[in-house]
């Protein structure tokens, strides 16, 4: 019997024979007991596999009812009782149960707050049919099924398919998908889901209407997804390397169609790229992207119907910046490249989660490069790999890439599964070779397609297709922390030899303490007094090919012969590995480096040590003045690469860009005063815009340009060296300065420039700044994307008042706790990138952070989580802020009814 046809979870309804549903907890976090940790060494096989999925889904803003018919056996690799059926379920009105055909009677079936399970099912293959109602216009959490400014989408990665009905919600149990949407045709005119589209007809007169889609390749169930509502589109075509035509369009909020053309050409490029570099072809009819405004992260690559937050969909020239823009072309792509590395394979356990995420970023990053500068787009992934997954592994959420435990997993969608694991996938790459490399990734693809794999069985193609072990190697997957190499460089006149001595520090972090050295490729080179690369020959006449030594032990000796003159050391060229690297070395080969170096990321690598070495200096005393000689030599050898027109303006917009202060704090690394840092910071720019001054504005003035705006790499390099200029000659503070900036922003032609300027100008005192921030709103304030760039700007900015300044925001009528776009435009931005003021001596900063985490938390816990995370490096403050941050992490702890999310967390960073 079906009783959800009318209201379900009206107890006066309820048939006798029929599973009681659970009582709904309407998207309140809960805490009963302390939450458990679930362990990869527990890893057991589905007790049952599904073979088909059969959804009828109608659509409702408050009551979506959800028919699913399941084809279900039981899993022959499983030695699990294949009698007993448990689906894992949450936050659902459970209306009916059938099997083959026949109403389940209450005693059948068992209901909690996370599954149904069935205590007796046939030993074999059989039926089952569940009815579930759901609640859209409830859900905040942003799980499941919801609705966003009136569009319905769904999110089901990591475990959000079992709040659209009950299911064996893992990645190793794969199906193929039949969904029917029906819905009111005025109110949702649009309805998509994965695969391809089969059907679709009107019902009730033309007033409601159905589509029919069908994907036949079989995948787990996070990646299924279905949209609905009135969206707008815009499409093109297609033909793949074999000569299909695949239909691609691109949904967006009516009127915005012509901002996602980026994304559309991206998205082309990047199926192109992925035939060229791997030989991938895509595999349906059509290729969907949706955006929408309330998403939890940047994208989801569900199959063949990607949903996207609309930040990264939607460019024009007005309104999104040269970031904006690289952002929507990589993420495009990324999303893309998981139809292969995520979706035809994809992971055997959420353990395995790099094996999808740390692969694709790495094939984003490789697109990237291809697309762009490949030295820029390496400077800028190992900044971000520095800012971001270093922190993590040298703190109290450190993990290895392939984690052994977690609470939550959601939780583990960090920089060190993402950006290490991406990292681990380039080391093999170089330690293999390119050729090699690509055969074992074809190995991969030919043997695990259509499976759920495991990092081993990553590993054993290319081993198998290289014919090299990787057993050393792959403990990289289980070690977290970041490896320290110590490195020693002594050159023998006499000898004409030079040794290199190599120490391997693989330092404890809170999760293990015992680690074991790993094999680190790196590569180097010798740098002679005329700036040419000296042949590289080892102790015994053997020739170092390419450059890259394999470190592997605690201690090593590397002896170099044949060396004429005494060379430069140039290691981790490319930055081969994810380690920290130390080595005495004076300013003067600093400087010699920057101006030499054949490897253009090493150039960049010696400004950014010479540069961290004296705003170190800097932040442990205030004395400017006696610094000043070193920090003026400095500028010399940076003028030289910022004026030589050879270069590229991106690399030297990179070259000129000081660490940031999050930087500076990562390399002090203990009794952190943020205040000092930006004090030291703001000196430093000011005696290098007034030592290259001339030079600095006479480039600013040349790299003007009145063409008409283009977001290709060569015109957002131009830009980017001119707003890094202008951050520096502003810091002067002189009456020009000023002027310039004000025109910067009143005449700017683009975004990158608009945008650039306000930050500028909301870090500064007096009355441009009030004016520039309500000029930009006036302008803005109907645009719900650019808006935030308003509120960012605010976040950042250095003074005492901002702390008050956001916490008012946080009122405005345009900002909402519930969009996380917001949330991390305003309280998102002070928390991880306004250091001085979110680290405020009275320790208000880190109250009204663990209060918006709270607040958070009884909605969207995944948001809170990462809200919280900004936390991580207290340890490493001066002890009075350091008591402050611990108490307020106390706070949060101690609250009642703590998500699963903020929980693990928040115990973590306390241990
Ligand atoms: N796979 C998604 C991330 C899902 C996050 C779930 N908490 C997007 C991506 O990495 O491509
Ligand atoms: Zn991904």
């Amino acid at each position: 019997m079906h009783w959800a046809t009318g209201r379900p979870m009206l107890p006066a309804s309820e048939p006798a024979n029929a599973c009681r549903p659970p009582r709904i907890k309407r998207y309140r976090a809960m805490k009963t007991e302390t939450p458990r940790p679930i362990r990869l060494k527990d890893y057991r096989p589905p007790s049952h596999l599904i073979d088909a999925v059969d959804l009828d889904v109608t659509l409702d803003p408050t009551a979506t009812r959800v028919r699913t018919r399941l084809r279900v056996r039981p899993n022959p690799a499983s030695d699990a009782p294949a009698t007993r059926l448990r689906l894992d379920g949450e936050q659902l009105a459970l209306a009916s149960v059938e099997l083959d055909g026949r109403a389940l009677a209450a005693t059948d079936c068992l209901v909690s707050e996370a599954a149904l399970t069935l205590p007796a099912v046939p030993d074999r293959a059989f039926t089952l049919e569940i009815v579930t109602v759901i609640n859209p216009d409830a859900n905040k959490a942003l799980q499941g099924l919801y609705r966003s400014r009136g569009i319905y989408c769904s999110q089901c990665e990591a475990q959000g398919f079992r709040r659209i009905t009950y299911f064996l919600d893992r990645p190793d149990v794969l199906s193929v998908y039949r969904v029917r949407l029906e819905a009111d045709r005025a109110a949702v005119p649009v309805l998509l889901a994965n695969g391809n589209p089969v059907e679709r007809g009107q019902l009730d007169s033309g007033r409601r209407h159905y589509a029919v889609w069908q994907d036949p390749h079989p995948k787990p169930c996070y990646l299924f997804a279905m949209v609905g509502g009135n969206l707008a589109s815009i499409a093109s075509t297609f033909r793949t390397m074999s000569g299909r035509e695949v239909d691609l369009r691109i949904y967006v909020e009516p009127g915005k169609e012509e901002r996602a053309a980026w994304a559309l050409d991206s998205l082309k490029r990047a199926m192109r790229w992925d035939e060229r570099r791997f030989g991938r072809e895509y595999d349906l009819d059509v290729f969907n992207i949706v955006a929408v405004s309330d998403f939890n992260m940047g994208a989801m690559e569900n199959k063949g119907l990607n949903i996207f937050n609309d930040r990264l969909i939607l460019a024009s020239a007005e309104t999104a910046t040269d970031a904006m823009y690289e952002s929507i072309e990589s993420v495009v792509a990324h999303e893309y490249f998981h139809n292969w590395t995520g979706n035809r394979i994809t992971c055997r356990d959420w353990f395995q989660l790099c094996l999808k995420e740390g692969l694709t970023v790495y094939r984003d990053q490789e697109f990237s490069a291809d697309e762009r500068s490949a030295t820029v787009q390496r400077i800028v992934d190992v900044r971000h790999l520095r800012a971001t997954q270093f922190p993590e592994d040298a703190g109290p959420l450190a993990h290895p890439v392939r984690p052994e435990s977690y609470i939550e997993i959601n939780n583990f969608y960090t920089p060190t599964v993402y950006e290490k694991g991406a990292e681990l996938v380039r080391m093999i790459e170089t330690i293999l070779g390119r050729d090699s490399f690509r055969r074992g990734m074809d190995l991969y693809f030919a043997r695990h397609d259509g499976a759920a794999a495991t990092i081993e069985q990553f590993i054993a193609c290319f081993e198998e297709a290289s014919g090299q072990s990787l057993a050393h190697f792959s403990q990289w997957y289980g070690q977290s922390g970041t490896p320290e190499l110590v490195c020693r460089f002594a050159y023998d006149p006499a000898r004409q030899s030079a040794e290199l001595e190599i120490d391997q520090i693989n330092p404890a972090t809170p999760d293990a303490a015992r680690k074991k050295p790993l094999h680190i490729p790196l590569r180097l080179g010798l740098i002679g007094p005329d700036g040419r690369d000296l042949a590289l020959r080892r102790d015994g006449g053997e020739a170092v090919g390419d450059g890259l030594l394999a470190v592997t032990r605690r201690s090593q000796t590397f002896r170099f012969v044949d060396l004429p003159v005494r060379p430069v050391p140039s290691l981790l060229r490319g930055f081969s590995a994810p380690v920290n690297l130390t080595i005495d070395v004076a300013d003067a080969d600093l400087a010699f480096l920057m101006a030499h170096d054949s490897d253009l990321f090493n150039r960049w690598q010696a400004a950014n040590t010479y540069a961290t070495r004296l705003l170190m200096a800097l932040a442990r005393s205030d004395d400017v003045a006696a610094h000043a000689g070193r920090i003026r030599a400095f500028a010399a050898a940076l003028g030289a690469t910022i004026g030589n027109d050879g270069l590229e303006p991106a690399f030297r917009a990179e070259m000129l860009r000081l660490p940031g202060e999050s930087d500076i704090a990562r390399e002090i690394a203990q009794n952190v005063d943020p205040a000092a840092i930006h004090r030291a910071r703001v000196a430093m720019l000011k005696l290098i815009g007034r030592a290259l001054g001339r030079l600095l504005e006479d480039l600013y003035r040349r790299l003007e340009s009145r063409a008409p705006f283009s977001p290709d790499a060569a015109s957002a390099g131009r830009r980017a060296l001119r707003n890094v200029i202008l951050s520096v000659l502003s810091a002067r503070r002189g009456r020009d300065d000023a002027a310039r900036l004000l025109a910067h922003f009143g005449q700017a032609t683009s975004m990158t420039d608009e945008a650039h300027a306000l930050m500028l100008l909301a870090a500064s005192a007096g009355a441009a700044r009030s004016q520039s921030l309500a000029a930009f709103f006036d302008r803005w304030q109907r645009d719900h994307l650019v808006i935030d760039t308003w509120f960012t700007a605010q976040a950042l900015a250095p003074q005492a008042a901002t702390l008050a300044r956001v916490r008012a925001l946080t009122r405005h009528p345009l900002f909402a706790l519930t969009a996380p776009n917001k949330v991390r435009a305003l309280i998102g931005a002070f928390a991880a990138s306004n250091p001085v003021q979110f680290n405020r001596p009275d320790g208000r900063g880190y109250r009204f952070v663990a209060d918006q985490v709270l607040a958070i938390d009884r909605f969207n816990p995944q948001v809170a989580s990462r809200l919280a995370g900004s936390f991580r490096s207290w340890r490493t403050l001066e002890p009075g802020r350091r008591k402050l941050a611990r108490q307020a992490l106390a706070t949060i702890a101690r609250s009642k009814g703590l998500s699963r999310d903020v929980f693990e967390l928040v115990s973590k960073m306390r241990e």
